[in-house]
């Protein structure tokens, strides 16, 4: 019987071990209100979802590299580890020889594990820098790709506006008001890239309520606040709440409630905003009346709202969910604008905190040390594009498109390298990304499972799982630094990340510039060194390795910086202006203007959505985060398997919606547009809007084709529908989060979900 130890994921701080052959974990004994997804480890670690050793797809093996449509539904052939890696760094050598690193897309994004060291895109980009000198990458994230774009022109630093600002603690404290455009769900707040140790959300949700702060949840699902902020509902229609937020600026104006002071002296492009929102020009007045029309909520509610916030300490928060959507910059920009208005920027408790409530990172204090990381080395490529444009990039090699002022054009790639990151997971339109991957010459994987990514690649190769090796765990806004200690020996020949890089680097020799000759232990103590020295010099003595390691943990000092950004700016706008153009807040974008693009004009409007409900088409399909596992990750594990029902994602839908189509509680669904089909299992709740359904990511894509030619998938993941395309020209970033589908009862036979158990494979020597 094993003791338990530290360990962190994401999702929060625990400590584990193996008892009886079993995997045990319990919460962190600090965290007041743990994340229940670390329930997933136990059933996920020795799991048959899991790669159990290196595999090459068939077609790959035995006609080379080039584009192939079979990538997803091709046969594998397990091989040793030498024979995949011989192979492998024939293929980089034969790649960067013929065609130079600008041919490789090492851009691989996704969340990986939480451990500093196995970081794996740091890994990646670390061994194609080292030994392809570069790779294609990707900039901003799927998260918040569209608000890390707008931000910088409108308030500055992304960073300090998001993650120095308002804290749960001032909201706890100060906040009489919290207008939450997306709400503040606890399944996004509960996790954090790099960990957690404290989930401290709901306890301030609490207080605050109890206090008297009246929290509103603007979102279609009332369920995007918890029980405990005791909050009023304001169904919105999908996609149209910067259209409310216009009629409550209207009001305020019309009123003459608007904080004008606040707007002369620290804001630029008030006369530019105050013409569009008059109607000066179009001869449209954006009041409650107008904004009624589009949002869904009554003028009345509009007005009364509006007529509620002077005077008060009133916060505003946005969340990411809602930049995740086609025209996306819109209710970010304009909740900067509205809490401009309201005069409460940089007060405590008050103002604007952009994404507050999405991740754990935010509302809270920074360390007074950075978080250690590995280094990635120098980037010789300059191709790059926005994250969420890789469809388009490998269907459109040289093609040329715009993002934030410049004219870009895709790269020709002909090999991606993915490792921590799952596209088939997380990109939209995945019938599209199919035929996008298929003109590859070469797709890479390492994950630890058989996710629907690792079934398109050529050459698989079996990672271990963050239990199964040493890291350290810290987050820049998490005091706690812990020691993730090895708790279960490596699932099959599963190999860590950085072992796999080391035997590459050394098949094309530049081991010793990869791992400057240090085990991965060494590596640790290397990074740990750099911690304890951040700390000697702002006079903390801490612990050596060794102790540190067997004491678990570590508290690291925060920063004193209350009110970050903000408060100092608002303190002293001349000594602290804001990064932006003017140094002041940015109603109006000369900058953004001077682009010239029809779907982001200069300063915030509505600029109606592309595609919206037709009769087709008539529900908005809203695909948010799950709430029983951090995206598609151990979805196999025990607590995402025991939300399913009827072993399909669940749907959520009005009582009224399914009605009408005769739905009953429980009843197979599915739900489809232009695009792809699915198939989920409905639940029925009257606390949604009732034009809408709602179908969480990361329900792992299990495809097959319907008579018709249409992608399904069996198993309920939205992507299958959503649209590939950018939020606008100006930010490129993610529109996953939205779309518009039709939903019927589905009474025909259809497969079993098979996408956990891995797929055919023989084996050879
Ligand atoms: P994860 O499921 O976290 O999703 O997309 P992302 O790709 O980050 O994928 C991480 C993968 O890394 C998993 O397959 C896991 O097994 C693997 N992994 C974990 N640890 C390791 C390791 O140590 N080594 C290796 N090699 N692999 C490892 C998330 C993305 O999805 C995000 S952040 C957002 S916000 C988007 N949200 C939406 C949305 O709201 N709506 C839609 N429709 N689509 C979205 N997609 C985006």
């Amino acid at each position: 019987m094993q003791q338990l130890r530290t360990h962190s994921a994401h999702w929060g701080a625990f400590h584990a071990g193996m008892q009886d052959g079993r995997l045990v974990v319990t919460p962190h004994p600090g965290d007041p209100d743990p994340n229940p997804l670390i329930d997933n480890f136990p059933d996920a670690l020795r799991h048959p979802a899991r790669i159990a050793a290196p595999a090459i797809r068939r077609s790959w093996l035995e006609r080379g590299p080039g584009a192939d449509i079979l990538r997803g539904g091709d046969e594998y052939v397990q091989v040793s580890w030498d024979k995949a890696l011989d192979l492998l760094a024939g293929e980089l050598r034969r790649l960067g020889e013929a065609y130079g690193p600008s041919t490789i897309y090492g851009g691989s994004y996704g969340w990986s594990s939480a451990g500093r060291f196995h970081h794996v895109q740091s890994q990646i980009h670390r061994f194609l820098n080292v030994a392809m000198g570069g790779y294609v990458r990707s900039v901003n994230t799927y998260s918040g790709g569209c608000a890390e774009v707008l931000i910088p022109h409108v308030l500055g630093s992304y960073e300090k506006a998001v993650r120095r600002n308002v804290t749960w603690d001032q909201i706890a404290q100060r906040t009489d008001v919290v207008l939450a455009f997306g709400g503040m769900a606890l399944k996004n707040s509960r996790v954090a890239g790099g960990g957690v140790s404290r989930h401290v959300e709901r306890g301030a949700m609490r207080e605050a309520a109890g206090r008297g702060c009246r929290f509103v949840c603007i979102s279609p699902l009332s369920s995007d606040l918890p029980e405990e902020a005791a909050a009023d509902w304001m169904p919105v229609i999908p996609g149209t709440d910067i259209a409310l937020m216009l009629g409550i600026a209207h009001t305020l104006v019309s009123d003459g409630s608007h904080d004008r002071a606040f707007l002369a002296q620290y804001c630029s492009g008030w006369e530019e905003f105050e013409t569009y929102l008059s109607g000066h020009n179009d001869g449209v007045k954006k009041n409650a009346e107008w904004a009624a029309s589009i949002c869904g909520v009554s003028a009345e509610e509009i007005q009364s709202l509006a007529r509620s916030l002077p005077g008060r300490r009133v916060l505003i928060t946005v969340s990411h969910s809602l930049q995740r959507a086609e025209r996306g910059e819109q209710p970010v920009w304009m909740g900067a604008v509205l809490a401009a208005m309201l005069g409460q920027i940089g007060l405590p408790g008050g103002g604007y905190s952009y994404a507050l409530g999405t991740l754990a990172h935010y509302g809270r204090r920074n360390n007074a040390v950075p978080s250690p990381s590995l280094s990635q080395g120098t980037n010789g490529v300059k191709e790059f594009i926005p994250v969420a444009r890789i469809a388009d990039m490998l269907l459109n090699p040289g093609q040329s498109f715009d993002y934030n002022g410049q004219r870009l054009v895709y790269p020709h790639v002909r090999m991606a390298y993915w490792a921590g990151g799952n596209p088939f997971h997380h990109h939209q339109d995945l019938p599209r990304l199919t035929r996008a991957i298929s003109t590859l010459d070469t797709f890479v994987v390492h994950d630890h499972a058989w996710t629907a990514t690792a079934r398109h690649a050529d050459i698989v190769l079996p990672a271990t799982m963050t239990l199964e090796r040493e890291d350290i765990g810290s987050a820049p806004t998490d005091p706690l630094m812990l020691a993730m200690h090895r708790i279960a020996e490596p699932y099959g020949e599963a190999r860590d990340d950085y072992e796999i890089f080391c035997g590459l680097a050394q098949r094309l020799g530049v081991l010793d510039e990869f791992s400057e000759g240090r085990s991965s232990r060494e590596w640790l103590q290397h990074l740990y060194a750099k911690t304890r020295e951040a700390l000697a010099e702002i006079g903390h003595e801490a612990p050596d390795f060794d102790t540190f390691w067997r004491q678990g943990e570590l508290v690291l000092p925060q920063a004193d910086d209350d009110g970050g950004m903000m408060r100092a700016f608002r303190n002293d706008p001349q000594a602290n202006p804001l990064a932006t153009p003017s140094g002041k807040i940015q109603v109006s974008s000369p900058v953004i203007e001077s682009f010239g693009y029809d779907d982001c004009p200069g300063h915030p409007a509505w600029v109606e959505p592309t595609e919206r409900p037709t009769k087709d088409f008539p529900l908005h399909l809203i695909s948010n985060q799950p709430a029983s596992r951090l995206h598609s990750q151990l979805d196999f594990g025990g607590h995402s398997q025991s939300t399913k029902l009827k072993g399909r994602e669940v749907c959520s839908m009005h009582p009224a919606t399914a009605a009408d189509r005769g739905i009953r509680e429980g009843d197979l669904v599915r739900l489809f547009n232009s695009r792809g089909a699915c198939i989920a299992a409905a639940r029925l709740t009257e606390q949604m809007h009732p034009g809408v359904v709602q179908l969480p990511t990361g329900a792992w894509y299990d495809p097959m084709e319907e008579a018709s030619g249409k992608t399904l998938c069996v198993h309920g993941n939205p992507n299958v529908m959503t649209r590939d395309i950018g939020t606008s020209r100006l930010t490129q970033g993610c529109s996953g989060q939205l779309t518009i589908v039709q939903a019927e009862r589905f009474d025909g036979a259809v497969r079993a979900v098979s996408v956990f158990e891995p797929p055919r494979s023989a084996v050879i020597e």
